[in-house]
């Protein structure tokens, strides 16, 4: 029986974090104190890849924690992947994007890929031994997927790759890429894509240099290129054709994830400004007892509760493959990232002069907050995705 008196709905508890999410969430917390949070700033400041921080996730298996455990991961659902990007993001969004660009990476494995690509991929992915990134954006191909021009060309057992990439996140410290490229010109998003795996060794492929960001400067964004690259059919993600679908399919589930990340930069920014409103002193007390930074700390408090409930609606939508979840996937990246960039901002207000300069992380988490509405998807993007949902549906 509820609190209430009527009988429990058992559907109540369709999302709701049982006891072992929010142990795990707790021992997530444990090492971002540790291991973490006390490199953040640098992180930022030098804007190189945390390999320590790398390796201390590896040791805790929270690197790439959605990988089923038949191929050697610790089979996490989305609701606990989201827990880690979340709790990591809450200190430093940089590095929470390993385990989100993990996911992003090998997800299409995981929706389309024969098992011997899953057999092949997924352990070296699990034991930390390589990361995996997601190549769909190119210079002139962002919002507008489908115009991408990065070819795939069959030639007899083999395909050849050339073209591309942009703004792909994890480049370069990635072994491993989902890529996708036109295998029929004509056809484009309606049959015309196919997704494959490529490796850092494959000849003819090579890393731009880092691109220079505004945040999330730990985790390098670079261009890729292709110049001949061969690979075998067995690479191949999916039937010939199917590219466009998966891209899309996998993106539902890893907005989600944007979500978590988007909700834990906003928390983050939240505890530091409430921490400060109470220590900070003006007028003779703290500013914390003014109505006027009151109402502007339950605002953020409230709107990130919001998007963290959505979020975590979205991620048992995820788990459970609902059929709304394209609406989900894309209203929890929209209202999480949003949130994020309202929160962080306001948490700037509220440390004032202080809360501007680079010795204080909202600056920063601020900074970083920015790109949650931008990658993934616009969030303009996300609202034709929505919108095309909602007619489709009502319509
Ligand atoms: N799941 C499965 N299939 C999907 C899908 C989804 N969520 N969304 C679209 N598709 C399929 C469609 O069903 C259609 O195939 P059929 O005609 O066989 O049914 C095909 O893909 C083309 O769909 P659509 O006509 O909607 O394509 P558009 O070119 O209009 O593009 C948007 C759709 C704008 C939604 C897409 O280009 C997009 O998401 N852009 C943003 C890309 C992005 O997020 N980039 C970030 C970089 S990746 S980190």
């Amino acid at each position: 029986m509820s609190s209430t008196g009527s009988p429990a709905n058992p559907d109540f508890d369709l999302y709701r974090p049982t006891a072992e999410h929010e142990l795990l969430r707790e021992s997530v917390r444990a090492l971002v104190a540790d291991k973490i949070a006390p490199r953040a700033a640098e992180i930022d400041a030098t804007a190189q890849f945390p390999w320590d921080v790398y390796d201390a996730l590896v040791r805790s298996d929270l690197h790439a924690i959605h990988v089923p455990e038949q191929y050697g991961g610790a089979g996490a659902d989305a609701l606990a992947t989201c827990i880690v990007i979340e709790e990591v993001a809450r200190a430093c969004a940089a590095t929470s994007l390993i385990p989100a660009v993990n996911k992003l990476g090998s997800l299409p494995l995981l929706l389309a890929g024969t098992e011997q690509l899953r057999e092949t991929y997924l352990p070296r992915l699990a034991s930390g031994e390589e990361m995996f990134s997601y190549a769909l954006s190119e210079p002139e191909a962002g919002s507008d997927a489908g115009s991408m021009r990065t070819r795939a060309v069959r030639d007899g057992e083999d395909w050849v790759l050339d073209g591309t990439k942009r703004w792909i996140t994890g480049a370069g410290v990635s072994r491993l890429y989902t890529v996708l490229a036109v295998t029929d010109p004509d056809k484009r998003t309606r049959g015309g894509i196919t997704a494959f795996v490529v490796e850092a060794d494959d000849e003819g492929f090579s890393v731009g240099a880092p691109e220079k960001k505004l945040g999330i400067k730990g985790s390098p964004t670079c261009e890729l290129y292709f110049d001949g690259v061969r690979i075998p059919d067995s690479r191949r993600i999916g039937e010939v054709g199917e590219g466009f679908r998966i891209a899309m399919a996998t993106l539902d589930h890893t907005r989600v994830t944007i979500g978590a990340q988007a909700v834990g930069i906003a928390q983050g920014a939240l505890d530091y400004a409430v921490g400060y409103a109470k220590e900070r002193k003006q007028f003779g007390r703290p500013i914390a007892d003014f109505q006027g930074l009151q109402f502007l700390l339950a605002d953020m408090a409230m709107k990130v509760t919001a998007a963290r409930e959505l979020v975590y609606v979205a991620a048992a939508k995820s788990e459970r493959g609902d059929a709304d979840l394209t609406y989900f996937g894309a209203a929890a990246k929209c209202v999480a990232s949003d949130t994020a960039m309202a929160v962080t901002t306001d948490a700037v207000q509220v440390v004032g002069g202080y809360g501007y300069v680079k010795d204080y992380p909202v600056e920063r988490m601020m900074r970083d907050a920015k790109i949650t509405q931008i990658y993934e998807g616009t969030n303009q993007i996300q609202r034709i995705v929505a919108a095309r949902e909602l007619l489709r549906v009502t319509g």
